[in-house]
């Protein structure tokens, strides 16, 4: 397969809809509008094998699995993926498996984000919409009938214009600048830690995700594959990767989660490693005149819990139903309504997201904040209540909108 799908043809000049941005958001709308025949075309700013070789997010909630499968965008994560149940709970000295899916029916599918991306990209080549990597948006004129995206590529700097433009951007994208920052209604929270991240070939520590609150910070171990493990440690905001040698991230993973009912953990060659900060973001304005927000350009969770990615495609679906109302039948209520629509599933994850942060790291507190942390995990482990509440977000809340795949394809489209 080519690394370059658009084969060398330019950008067109004008499309219904400009997506910023070739990550999750962007690309599983570009599919949900491909469905309801809407044209779009999609900019990313680095190449093709950077997107498609980024690791990040590993855990796919139940929605996001029945939307990306009904859009024909999950076979291969149904094949491969790993469908678990729940996740396990280690501290002091004692391993609890918290199992959510008694209680909503539902799992979370561990497939890899860069695979998935993998998938969604396959998919946009074979419906020859355009998607141009290499090619980075620098500015976006959100006002006015025609939209403008400014993008830069080798040979120069043009204008693409669209009816509407979706900024799909990712966290340090360019989309939200294009929103006055006095109507963007900020809500920021930084915690003074980072995970430090490690892909490794090693047996996984526990069969599901673990989590392993400890007096020297979180460990989490997840899992790619039967002998290929993902698991991060929580360093200190200022951490330098280069701190770290393989022997001292293998040390403290293993005395994080050490437990009298536990095998040592096991090592091995470490192929992958990096650093996240950890930190909650919401534009509560996720709409402003024709451009539109979605995934990490809108929001960013901490990562504990894997919310992320599933955001990012609950967006998708929201506002794909309100491109197809607006374009396919002239009803604008739904784009009018998008922020509206969306957020209070966003405040779900952050407030989910924000627990768990909270609850599972050591963070700088009094006794009584100790305490109070010790507590929720007690209770997490002793109320099947509390577990209940705990699994129904963890497993997946249903989305703000069914997702829309009833207008035929139109004219033009070639799938
Ligand atoms: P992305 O994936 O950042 O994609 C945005 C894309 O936009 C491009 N871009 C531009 N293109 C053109 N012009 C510009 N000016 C541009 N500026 C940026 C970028 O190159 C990029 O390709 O955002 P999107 O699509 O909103 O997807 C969000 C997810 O990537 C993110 O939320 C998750 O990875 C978060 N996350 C997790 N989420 C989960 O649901 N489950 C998990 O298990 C999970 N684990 C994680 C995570 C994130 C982590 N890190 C690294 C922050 C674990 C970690 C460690
Ligand atoms: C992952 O598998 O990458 C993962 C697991 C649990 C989290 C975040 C990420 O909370």
């Amino acid at each position: 397969m080519s690394s370059d799908p658009t084969h060398g043809a330019r950008v067109p000049s004008r499309t219904q809809v400009a997506i910023v941005g070739a990550g999750p958001a962007g690309l599983t709308l570009g599919h949900l509008l491909h469905l309801q025949g809407i044209d779009s075309v999609i900019l990313e700013r680095s190449s093709r094998a950077h997107v498609e070789q980024r690791l990040r997010a590993g855990i796919i909630e139940q929605p996001s699995v029945d939307l990306l499968v009904a859009a024909g965008l999950g076979d291969r994560l149904l094949r491969e993926g790993m469908r678990h149940s729940g996740f396990y709970l280690r501290y002091d000295d004692v391993t609890h498996y918290l199992d959510f899916h008694p209680y909503t029916g539902q799992y979370a599918t561990v497939y890899g984000q860069h695979e998935l991306v993998k998938d969604l990209i396959a998919a946009r080549i074979d419906t020859r919409r355009p998607l141009h990597f290499d090619t980075e948006v620098t500015a976006i004129a959100p006002s006015g009938p025609t939209p403008a995206v400014r993008y830069r590529t080798t040979a120069g700097e043009r204008t693409l214009e669209a009816d509407f433009v979706v900024a799909a951007d990712g966290f340090h994208g360019a989309g939200r600048a294009a929103i006055p920052a006095d109507v963007r209604g900020e809500l920021i929270r930084e915690y003074p830690v980072a995970w430090l991240g490690i892909l490794a070939e090693s047996t996984p520590a526990a069969p599901e995700g673990m989590y392993c609150p400890h007096p020297n910070g979180l460990s989490v171990h997840s899992m790619r594959g039967p002998r290929l493990s993902r698991q991060y440690l929580q360093v200190p905001a200022d951490t330098d990767l280069g701190d770290w040698s393989d022997p001292q991230i293998w040390d403290e993973l293993s005395v994080r989660c050490a437990a009298a009912d536990a095998v040592p953990l096991e090592t091995g060659p470490i192929v992958e490693r990096s650093l996240a900060p950890l930190r909650s973001y919401v534009c509560s304005t996720m709409q402003y005149k024709r451009l539109f927000l979605a995934g990490d350009a809108a929001h960013i969770v901490p990562p504990t819990g894997a919310k992320g990615l599933n955001l990012a495609i609950s967006d998708t679906c929201v506002l794909s139903h309100a491109l197809g109302a607006a374009i396919n039948h002239g009803i604008t209520e739904h784009l009018t309504r998008y922020t509206a629509t969306a957020l209070p599933r966003v405040m779900a994850a952050q407030r989910f997201s924000a627990l768990l942060t909270t609850t599972l790291h050591a963070l700088p507190g009094d006794g009584f904040t100790e305490a109070l942390r010790r507590a929720t995990l007690d209770r997490w482990v002793g109320s099947e209540a509390a577990r209940h509440e705990l699994g129904e977000v963890y497993l997946g809340l249903p989305f703000a909108t069914a997702p829309t795949f009833g207008t035929p394809i139109g004219a033009g489209a070639s799938a």
